[in-house]
C-alpha cells in the first residue's frame, strides 16, 4: 500500500487492545434470524466506474463467514500493525492464505508467514475462496484465484485512510472486498490521491470489486461509528504472487 497516514499516533500510545472481540460471538446477519427482512434484499450491481463494481447484498452467508474469521483469528489473532513510520494503525488485523499482508517499520509487503508466530497463516476456508471467485465473476473478471485475504477489524472510530494497493506482483488481477457486521463508509476516489473520492455506505454482504482501469484507484474507510454489532470486518481478496 502507499503512504498511510498517522492514524493512532506512535505505537507506544496505541489505543486498541489487540484481544478486542476476537472471541465475540457472530450475530445473524443478512442470512440471520433476527434479519429476515434484509435478507430478502435483491441483489444487485453498481457499476462505481469502468472496472469497479457494488455487489450489494451478494455474500448472504454473512454469519457463517464471520464464524470462519474467528476461527482464523484463533490461530491468527488480530494486531495493530505498525506502519513504516511509526505509528499504530488503528484497523486491527490478520490474514489467511498463502500469502498475508503485513507493514511494520521495514514497509509494506506480502508474508508467507505470520510474523507474530513464525508460522504460516490459517488456510484460506473454501467458502472464501469460493465467494471472491464468484464475485469476481459477476464483476465480470472470469477466473480469479487470490492466494491472500487480508482481515481487517474496525472497531468504532477505526478507519482506513485513502491508499492504493499496490504490493501485488500483477496489476492485471483485480481485488474484491467483502464488507461484514457494522456498516461503513467507502471511500472511492481516482487514479491521483488528490481526486475527490465518492462515498459509498457498505453494509455487511456487500461486496465491492476493483480491476483493470481501476485496479490502482485510491480508496478508503471513514471511521465506523458503533451500532448493532461488535464491529465491522472486511475481507480483502488478492493475488500477492
Ligand atoms: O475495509 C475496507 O473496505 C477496505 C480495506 C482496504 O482497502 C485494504 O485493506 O487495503
Ligand atoms: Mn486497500
Amino acid at each position: 500500500m502507499s503512504s498511510w497516514p498517522a492514524l493512532g499516533g506512535p505505537s507506544t500510545k496505541l489505543r486498541f487492545s489487540t484481544d478486542l472481540f476476537v472471541d465475540a460471538p457472530a450475530k445473524p446477519g443478512r442470512d440471520g434470524v433476527t434479519m429476515d427482512l434484509l435478507s430478502t434484499l435483491p441483489a444487485s450491481n453498481e457499476t462505481l466506474e469502468p472496472g469497479a463494481v457494488l455487489l450489494r447484498c451478494f455474500a448472504r452467508n454473512d454469519a457463517a463467514l464471520i464464524a470462519d474469521i474467528g476461527r482464523i483469528a484463533a490461530a491468527a489473532p488480530f494486531r495493530h500493525m505498525i506502519t513504516p513510520g511509526g505509528f499504530a494503525m488503528s484497523v486491527a488485523m490478520t490474514n489467511c492464505g498463502q500469502f498475508g499482508w503485513i507493514t511494520d517499520r521495514k514497509g509494506y509487503r506480502y508474508s508467507a508467514v505470520d510474523p507474530d508466530s513464525g508460522k504460516p497463516w490459517p488456510a484460506m476456508p473454501d467458502a472464501f475462496r469460493d465467494l471472491a471467485a464468484r464475485a469476481a465473476d459477476t464483476a465480470g473478471f472470469a477466473g480469479f484465484a487470490p492466494d491472500s485475504c487480508l482481515i481487517n477489524r474496525y472497531v468504532a472510530g477505526a478507519r482506513m485512510s485513502l491508499h492504493q494497493d499496490k504490493d501485488e506482483a500483477d496489476f492485471a488481477v483485480p481485488i474484491v472486498s467483502v464488507s461484514l457486521g457494522l456498516p461503513a463508509t467507502f471511500l472511492w476516489g481516482g487514479a491521483k490521491r488528490n481526486d475527490k473520492p465518492r462515498r459509498f455506505r457498505l453494509e455487511t454482504g456487500d461486496v465491492v470489486v476493483w480491476g483493470g482501469p481501476a485496479r490502482l484507484n485510491f480508496h478508503g474507510v471513514d471511521p465506523v461509528t458503533a451500532g448493532d454489532e461488535a464491529c465491522r470486518y472486511n475481507l480483502t481478496f488478492r493475488k500477492a504472487a
